[in-house]
């Protein structure tokens, strides 16, 4: 059976042999155009005066466009206005798109936007979220959430603390940057083909700023040199300037951003400026609690409302708050606007919530562990979340004890001590930190999933849905789910690329949801096919039951008649049977009334834990993993392979957001870590040496999951608190009073903490 095996990725061979087609593979005619855009200089202020007749006059420029030339729509804004395609005179961050540049090759295009002459009246720009907060500088009003009176139990608490902590935000660093190529149709359509997690966004988007129906815009994605969230909202920028340029002039036209402008003019993991106050008994039992989480979204909305949100939902983790007060606040900053990111905002919240873990168990002396697990939740009474969703199920107990024992922690523990007393300049740190992340879009009408099948009359299959592939896997464990309905060899069913116009409408592959809702979708559809060719095989051998037709082994079974998939496909096609089908899901049971801050936003939870134990050098600061063991909850996988992959690649990604990977502005606003050279995303050799993941075993998903499989994509990025935890307690070994640990933990963050030298 298809369903549970470790197939390999079916772009695997094409991924190790350079025979995978990404977007700047195609090959296009010989009069393509391609752009390049002019970016702003300055992070705030107003445009004075712009001469671009040198641009004009350079080696192969074709065109040049500002805002002018714009054919209808100027906002690209994809929940709420503000993103100007080309800015007007005002200039709100550095790098923000003026003009485009259209000439005969990129290079050529890259080389005139140099020869721009703009002159700015520059104004103060904010370049932190700290500041934004003083001013009261929002993209988005403050949201509060609450259960019980947290102001009043947290006065009656035997013991309260306050603490606060700064987290940095994080570029996606995808390998292959921003690209579209946009192709003229009809009647002013134009098809694009793009490296997008969200193909409909795009079609919506390129359509109005263009001027003509979705029915015009096809945009196509067959996958993406990987995407992590940076591909929801920010490809719509290639595609759309494609898009015009290519309606205008009637030719193919490529939009490659190179990787500083990709770094200088896309959205990033939003930075968060967090607080906490909270109150708890000897035992280290939290009574009461109230975060301040204040996202750093950059100058304008985009999906922050959303990414904020999420931070609020996640700060409570695994554990039970008896009264709960969260404020979110979603501060304007003059930097580009801060995007989805692997997490959608669950990873800083979360960060804030094990952090204050932290710091009571230091308090009380004790061990942070003993604090996590006095503080779970359970699902008899302290079972209900700060957004009043119950816990119906929660296995994050068990699987702690589980690693609590297979990672010996205890024995560590004693064996890093001893190592600490008898070391003056390295120190090691251990951490056991859990994950408990909500799975669904937490706006409603996000968790829905489309999908069509072909049925062809060789027996072959054609498979289309609305999830776009990066890297993940989607596509491998949709086909698994298909061939396992219908009985069939995977091998017969060909994964086709991501077009809105084969599925229309469609979510963004996105809040780890591709699986959940277009395998839930594809499953449908052969469901639908699989009763046509039921009714088919019923008539046709006068059957007396529908019991008496198994799809099973790459085989059709009718009572005593064995078909062929080539066979039944063509009797069924000369029988004129339909052999195309759609298929549909939408997540059931979930409502959350965002006014009352009520409901249930998530359909169930993805668990997780990890041990992590680190080094540090106390004097330099540097550090190393040096063992991670993980648990993690992936229900019944459709494909183990792929899930540890996940697993692994997301703890890595995630130990590089908290250790290595630093965003630094200019005063000016300029982004200075603005390629490899200056942000150091993790190596091969940044992974622990030592890397045990384990899938939870015999654990499907209490919910009617597809399969009853769980999300993987986004969960276990969040085990790598344990890395920045395990840092802390480290350095607590080098100085038992340290200053605050800010996020991420690079070597100068932690020497600064070790030193008690605060930067506030
Ligand atoms: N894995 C790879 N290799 N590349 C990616 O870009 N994106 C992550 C995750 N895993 C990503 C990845 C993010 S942000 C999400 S939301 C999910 O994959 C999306 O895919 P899924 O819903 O199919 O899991
Ligand atoms: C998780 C996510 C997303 C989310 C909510 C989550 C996401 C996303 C949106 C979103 C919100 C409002 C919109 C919209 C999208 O919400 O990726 O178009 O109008 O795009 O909990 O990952
Ligand atoms: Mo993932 S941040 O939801 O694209």
């Amino acid at each position: 059976m298809s369903a549970g095996r470790s197939l390999p990725h079916d772009s695997a061979a094409l991924h190790v042999t350079g025979d995978a087609e990404y977007v700047d593979d195609i090959a296009g005619p010989s009069n393509q155009l391609y752009i390049a855009i002019g970016g702003a200089q300055i992070a705030a202020g107003r445009i004075r005066s712009m001469d671009l007749s040198q641009v004009r006059l350079a080696a192969g420029v074709v065109d040049v466009l500002t805002v002018d030339e714009l054919p209808a729509a100027t906002d690209i804004g994809p929940v709420f206005p503000g993103d100007p395609l080309l800015s007007e005179l005002d200039v709100s961050h550095f790098g923000q798109p003026m003009f485009v540049v259209v000439a005969n090759s990129h290079q050529l295009a890259r080389q005139a936007v140099l020869l721009a002459r703009v002159e700015y009246d520059a104004a103060e720009p904010v370049l932190d979220v700290e500041t934004a907060m003083r001013q009261r500088s929002y993209v988005r009003p403050p949201y509060t959430m609450q259960r019980g009176d947290a102001a009043r139990e947290l006065g009656k608490a035997p013991h309260r603390l306050q603490g606060k902590q700064r987290i940095g935000g994080q570029e996606h660093f995808y390998l292959e940057g921003q690209a579209a190529v946009a192709e003229p149709g009809e009647h002013g359509g134009v098809c694009i083909t793009s490296s997008n997690q969200n193909p409909t966004e795009a079609q919506h988007i390129v359509a109005k700023v263009l001027g003509v129906p979705m029915h015009r815009v096809t945009v196509i994605t067959r996958r993406m040199g990987g995407g992590f969230g940076g591909k929801e909202t920010q490809a719509n920028l290639c595609c759309a300037l494609s898009a015009v340029v290519a309606v205008k002039h009637q030719r193919v036209v490529s939009c490659r951003l190179s990787r500083r402008d990709d770094m200088l003019m896309t959205g990033k993991r939003h930075g968060f400026y967090t607080e906490w106050d909270v109150g708890f008994d000897d035992e280290g039992q939290i009574l009461a609690v109230s975060f301040t989480l204040a996202g750093m979204c950059g100058h304008s909305p985009d999906l922050s409302d959303a990414i904020v949100d999420r931070a609020m939902f996640h700060c409570d983790n695994a554990y039970y708050y008896p009264a709960a007060r969260i404020e979110g606040l979603r501060c304007k900053t003059n930097t580009v606007s801060n995007t989805a990111f692997r997490g959608f905002g669950g990873p800083q919240g979360m960060l804030a919530c094990e952090s204050m873990m932290d710091q009571i168990a230091r308090h009380l002396g004790k061990d942070p562990l003993e604090i996590r697990v006095r503080n779970f939740y359970n699902t008899q009474t302290r079972n209900v979340t700060p957004y009043h969703q119950k816990i119906e199920h929660f296995n994050v107990p068990s699987m702690v004890e589980r690693l609590r024992s297979s990672a010996e922690y205890v024995k560590r523990r004693q064996e890093i001590e001893v190592f600490n007393n008898n070391n003056r300049v390295l120190k090691r740190g251990l951490a056991l930190t859990p994950v408990k992340f909500g799975i669904s879009f937490t706006v409603k009408h996000l968790n829905q999933g489309g999908a069509l099948l072909h049925l062809y009359s060789d027996g072959s299959v054609q498979l289309n849905h609305g999830g776009t592939e990066m890297g993940q896997g989607l596509m491998v464990k949709v086909q698994q789910i298909v061939a396992h309905e219908l009985g069939m060899a995977h091998s017969r069913i060909a994964v086709t690329a991501t077009r809105t116009d084969k599925v229309p409408n469609t979510s963004p592959t996105a809040a780890s949801s591709g699986t959940d809702i277009n395998g839930a979708a594809a499953r449908q559809a052969a469901l639908k096919l699989k009763r046509r060719l039921v009714n088919f095989l019923v008539t046709q051998h006068a059957l007396s039951s529908e019991q008496q037709v198994v799809f099973s082994n790459d085989a059709i079974h009718a009572g005593s008649v064995q078909y062929s998939w080539e066979s039944l496909a063509h009797a069924a096609y000369m029988e004129r049977v339909p052999l195309s089908a759609t298929g549909f899901y939408k997540t059931p049971d979930i409502h959350y009334d965002r006014e009352a801050a009520k409901g249930q936003p998530f359909y169930y939870f993805a668990n997780g834990a990890a041990v992590t134990e680190v080094v540090i050098d106390s004097l330099t600061g540097e550090n190393k993993i040096l063992r991670t063991d993980i648990v993690h909850d992936v229900g019944r996988s459709i494909n183990p392979a792929m899930d540890v992959g996940q697993i692994e690649g997301a703890f890595v990604q995630g130990a590089g957001w908290l250790t290595h990977e630093e965003l630094q502005w200019a005063s000016d606003g300029r982004l200075m870590t603005d390629g490899p050279a200056t942000y150091k995303i993790p190596a091969v050799s940044d992974a622990p040496a030592i890397f045990n993941v384990e899938l939870l075993e015999d654990a499907p998903n209490e919910i009617a999951s597809v399969f009853r499989s769980k999300a993987v994509g986004e969960p276990p990025l969040m085990l790598a608190i344990s890395v920045f935890c395990a840092i802390k307690d480290a350095v607590h070994a080098a100085n038992p009073m340290p200053a605050d640990l800010d996020a991420p933990a690079t070597p100068e963050a932690i020497l600064r903490s070790i030193t008690g030298d605060s930067r506030s």
